[in-house]
C-alpha cells in the first residue's frame, strides 16, 4: 500500500444547503462542525451515529429497514450509537488493530449499518463486497484486502467462503449474522457476543486513518482496492447538502447494493451525517415495489441508477401516473451515463428534478453533478462541485496539457484537494501513483465541456473504438439509438477490423411491443446512419435479452468484446434485470 497523499485544507468554494453558490466553504469549518474542533481526530463511526444523539436527536429514526416482504424495522440514532458501540467492542476485544481491514458480505440487513459504524468506532477499516459474488472473487478480494475478520450470513458463508477459509490464514475470525447460530470451526454467532458486550466509545481516529475499502467494480477485468480515509465524511456532509439538500426533515433512500462505493457513500455516511431517516431495501430491483416505497415511506430524496430509471421506463409512465402522489423533492442517478431521455421521462414521471451526477470510488463522493445552483443540462453529467478543480487533459509526449477549445475530447482530470479522494491503492502499487500527474488525478473517463462549462460524457479511455482516423466513443452512439421507440438498452463496443482497426457494433434489448428481428435491425441500421453518419454508425446489430451487468449496474463492454468475437465469457456475470411485463406506453 501507499501513503495518503494529504488532501490539503485550502479554500473552497461551496453554498447553503440545499444550493450550490460560489460562498466560500473551508473544510475545517466543516470539520469544526462535526467535531467541535478545526482539526484533530474525526471518526465517521461517531459523527454517523453519537453525534446525532448529542444533538438531540436521538429518538430520530436513522435507519428504517424493509425486508422481502415489506416488514419494517426501525432504528433510532440512539440504539445505532449503542449497537455500533457493543460491535466496536466486540471487534476490539476480538484483538482488531488499528487499520485493520473488516470485510463484511451482507445483503441489505439491519446488521449492516451496526456493522459499519461499529467498524470505524474500533478503528478499523470498512470493506464490504458484492454478496452477488462467487467464492473466487470473494477469496480474491479477502486477500488482497488483507481481511482480518469477515462479518458475514451464515448462508453467505457456507456457499462461499467456507471451503477457501483454509486458504485464508489471515482471516482470524468469522462473525456471523443471523438466527441459527450453528457457528463452525473458526466462526462466531455475533448476537451472542454483542449480547455480552458493553459499548465502547469510538477510537480518536486521523482525519488522514484509513476508513474505508472497495475494490471498483471488474468491468475493466482486475479488481483494484482503492481505500479512502475518515476525512472523506467532509464531502459526504457537503455533498449531501449540497446535491440532495439532506436536513434531519429528510427521508433518503440510496437504492445501491452494499458491495458498491455508492452504498457506503450515500447509502450509510452522507445521510447519517445530515441527520435523516435512511430507507434501506432488502429486495432487488422490482419497479411496482419502488414506486411503492417512494410513495409509502414519503421518501423525499432518491438516490437511484440509470439501470433504475430504464427499467421503469419499461414499465411505461401509466404505472408511474398511478404513484404520482409522493414527497419527493429530487431524485438523482448515478454510475452510468444517463441520456437525456430518461432524464425528461424521470422528471415528468416522478415530477420532481432528475439529476444526473459523476464520481468514482476514486473520488469517494459525488464530484460533478447536474444541481439546483448551477442549473441542469439534461444528458450531461453537470457541472463540478464548487470547490472541485477539473481540466480535461490530453497527455502528449509524457506531458499532460489541458485540452483547448469547446467540445474538445479529453480526459478528465481532477485537483487532489477534494476531501474524498483516495489515499491508497492495494494490490499494485505503481498504478495509484500512475492516476496522478502534476497535482492531477486521471480519470480515465473521455469528456468533453461544453462553452457553458457542463461536462459531457464520451467514454472510457480504455472502451473508445478506434475506427480508422475517428475516435469513436460509445456514449454517444448509445444515447442516439436509445431515442428510437425500440430500444430498451444498448451497449456499442469496437469489433476489430482488418481494414479500419474496429468497427462500432451495437447489443440492443428491445421494449415490449417490438419484435427483434432482420426488419427491425434494417430500421436501426438505416436510423443510425441518418442520425450519426454512416462512419459513426454501427456496423452490427445484435439483439440480446438482456445485457451484461456488474452488480453497480454498469454494462460490461468486456462481456459485450467476447461476444462481438465469438469469444465465450470469462468473466463474473452478475446481476440480470427483472423479466418486463408492462408496456411501453410513453408515447
Ligand atoms: C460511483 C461510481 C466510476 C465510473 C466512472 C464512469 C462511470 C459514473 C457516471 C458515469 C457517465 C455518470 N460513471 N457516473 N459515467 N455518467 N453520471 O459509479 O463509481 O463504480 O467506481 O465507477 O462509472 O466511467 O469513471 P465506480
Amino acid at each position: 500500500m501507499v501513503s495518503a497523499k494529504p488532501g490539503n485544507a485550502a479554500t473552497v468554494s461551496a453554498g447553503t444547503a440545499g444550493a450550490w453558490d460560489d460562498t466560500a466553504f473551508r473544510w475545517d469549518e466543516a470539520q469544526t462542525e462535526l467535531t467541535g474542533a478545526p482539526d484533530g481526530s474525526l471518526n465517521i463511526g461517531s459523527i454517523c451515529a453519537d453525534r446525532q444523539v448529542a444533538l438531540g436527536r436521538g429518538g430520530n429514526v436513522a435507519v428504517r429497514w424493509l425486508g422481502r416482504r415489506l416488514e419494517r424495522r426501525d432504528v433510532t440514532y440512539g440504539e445505532l450509537a449503542e449497537q455500533s458501540g457493543r460491535f466496536a467492542r466486540v471487534l476490539a476485544d476480538l484483538g482488531l488493530q488499528p487499520g485493520e481491514t473488516v470485510a463484511v458480505l451482507l445483503g441489505r440487513v439491519p446488521e449492516l449499518f451496526s456493522a459499519a459504524l461499529g467498524i470505524w468506532k474500533a478503528g478499523g477499516v470498512y470493506c464490504p463486497l458484492f454478496a452477488a459474488f462467487g467464492p473466487g472473487p470473494i477469496k480474491a478480494r479477502l486477500e488482497l484486502g488483507k481481511a482480518a475478520i469477515l462479518v458475514t450470513s451464515d448462508e453467505l458463508y457456507a456457499r462461499k467462503v467456507a471451503a477457501s477459509r483454509s486458504g485464508l490464514p489471515q482471516l482470524r475470525q468469522v462473525l456471523l449474522v443471523g438466527e441459527s447460530g450453528s457457528a463452525g470451526d473458526g466462526c462466531a454467532v455475533l448476537r451472542d457476543l454483542l449480547d455480552a458486550a458493553q459499548p465502547m466509545a469510538a477510537a480518536a481516529t486521523a482525519p488522514e486513518a484509513p476508513a474505508f475499502l472497495h475494490f471498483t467494480s471488474g468491468t475493466t477485468g482486475t479488481p483494484k482496492g482503492v481505500l479512502h480515509p475518515h476525512r472523506a465524511v467532509l464531502a459526504h456532509l457537503v455533498t449531501g447538502r449540497k446535491v440532495f439538500g439532506l436536513s434531519e426533515s429528510d427521508v433518503f433512500w440510496c437504492t445501491a447494493d452494499p458491495g458498491w462505493v455508492t452504498s457506503t457513500s450515500y447509502g450509510i455516511i452522507a445521510p447519517l451525517t445530515c441527520g435523516a431517516t435512511l430507507i434501506a431495501d432488502e429486495a432487488e430491483l422490482d419497479p411496482r415495489r419502488w414506486y411503492g416505497i417512494l410513495h409509502d415511506e414519503k421518501v423525499t430524496a432518491w438516490y437511484t441508477t440509470p439501470t433504475a430509471i430504464r427499467t421503469m421506463m419499461r414499465y411505461g409512465a401509466a404505472l408511474a401516473r398511478s404513484y404520482r402522489e409522493n414527497a419527493l423533492r429530487v431524485a438523482a442517478s448515478v454510475g452510468e451515463p444517463l441520456n437525456a431521455e430518461a432524464v425528461m421521462w424521470g422528471q415528468k414521471a416522478l415530477g420532481v428534478p432528475f439529476l444526473d451526477t459523476w464520481w468514482q470510488t476514486e473520488t469517494g463522493a459525488i464530484t460533478i453533478a447536474n444541481g439546483p445552483g448551477t442549473g441542469r443540462r439534461p444528458g450531461s453529467m453537470g457541472r463540478p462541485l464548487p470547490g472541485v478543480d477539473v481540466s480535461i487533459m490530453r497527455c502528449e509526449g509524457g506531458a499532460a496539457k489541458p485540452v483547448d477549445g469547446a467540445e474538445a475530447v479529453g480526459e478528465l482530470a481532477i485537483r487532489t484537494c477534494w476531501p474524498s479522494m483516495f489515499s491508497g491503492a492495494l494490490g499494485e502499487e505503481t498504478r495509484y501513483g500512475d492516476s496522478f500527474r502534476e497535482g492531477w488525478y486521471f480519470t480515465g473517463d473521455l469528456v468533453k465541456r461544453d462553452k457553458d462549462g457542463f461536462i459531457w460524457f464520451v467514454g472510457r479511455a480504455d472502451d473508445m473504438i478506434k475506427c480508422g482516423g475517428l475516435q469513436i466513443g460509445p456514449f454517444e452512439v448509445e444515447s442516439s439509438l436509445m431515442d428510437h421507440p425500440a430500444v430498451a438498452e444498448i451497449g456499442v463496443v469496437g469489433k476489430p477490423d482488418m481494414l479500419v482497426r474496429e468497427v462500432p457494433v451495437a447489443f440492443i434489448s428491445v421494449n415490449p411491443g417490438f419484435e427483434a428481428g432482420d426488419a427491425l435491425r434494417a430500421e436501426l441500421l438505416s436510423y443510425a446512419r441518418q442520425e450519426l453518419g454512416a462512419s459513426m454508425a454501427p456496423r452490427e446489430i445484435h439483439f440480446v435479452e438482456e445485457l451484461p451487468k456488474t452488480n453497480s449496474g454498469k454494462i460490461m463492454r468486456r462481456v459485450l468484446k467476447a461476444k462481438a468475437v465469438g469469444e465465450p465469457d470469462s468473466g463474473d456475470i452478475l446481476n440480470t434485470l427483472p423479466p418486463c411485463p408492462g408496456r411501453y406506453d410513453d408515447e
